[in-house]
């Protein structure tokens, strides 16, 4: 099921602790589903573990019912603590897992940032990878960006589902498909959205027509 229900995606949506603004993530999720998000990722880098994995069952028992998959940034534990889909690590994290760990899980996702790192995690056997920042964003601040050149390169050197990241709005969302990708992760465009279903439904209408 997996690569399949990957390789049909197009929006990745985010439950971003940093994002929730104290609104409940059960309803936030359903609004992401609503609007058509494809995945889901749980991303909570200021929470202890008990805390990230209280908020995973939240999205996870809201997710359950459409069978969205539901992937947890960084905590491995976690995402196999609470059956999750799957885990996306950053580079750093890759380097210091040892693939055991990974067994149990189904999906693993990668930040890349490079031609090379792409090149890389495609070798490495991960089921996808993200590439960016495309542009700079305050959801990952003081990362430069990779700009839409990196995506055009990955694009064409690289098989593996990618999703585009970083400071994606539906503003810039064009260029972003013209440079070649078929696929987005949004975060903050979506989260802080005034109607955040209809803000998913309008990137979603945008990458598959
Ligand atoms: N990885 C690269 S950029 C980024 C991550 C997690 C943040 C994307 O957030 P936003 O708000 O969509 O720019
Ligand atoms: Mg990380």
């Amino acid at each position: 099921m997996p690569r399949t229900r990957l390789a049909n995606s197009r929006l990745y949506g985010f439950i971003d602790a940093a994002y929730l603004d104290g609104r409940p993530a059960r309803e936030l999720t359903r609004y992401l589903i609503a609007g058509g998000v494809d995945l889901i990722q749980v991303r909570a880098k200021e929470y202890t573990h008990a805390k990230r994995v209280a908020l995973a069952l939240e999205v996870i028992g809201e997710a359950y019912v459409s069978r969205v998959p539901v992937i947890i940034n960084d905590d491995i534990a976690a995402a196999v603590e609470t059956g999750a889909d799957g885990v996306h690590l950053g580079q750093e994290d890759w380097a210091a897992t040892h693939r055991e760990q990974l067994a149990g899980v189904r999906i693993v996702g990668l930040s890349t940032h490079s031609l090379e790192q792409a090149r890389q995690a495609e070798r490495a056997g991960v089921d996808y990878i993200g590439v960016g920042p495309v542009f700079s964003t305050n959801t990952k601040p003081g990362v430069p960006a990779v700009g839409l050149q990196l995506i055009t390169a990955v694009a064409g050197a690289v098989k593996l589902p990618f999703f585009a990241i970083g400071g994606i709005t539906l503003h810039n969302l064009g260029p972003v498909k013209a440079a070649g990708a078929t696929r987005v992760a949004v975060v903050s465009a979506i989260l802080r959205a005034p109607d955040v279903q209809r803000a998913a439904a309008q990137f979603k209408e945008q990458l598959t027509s």
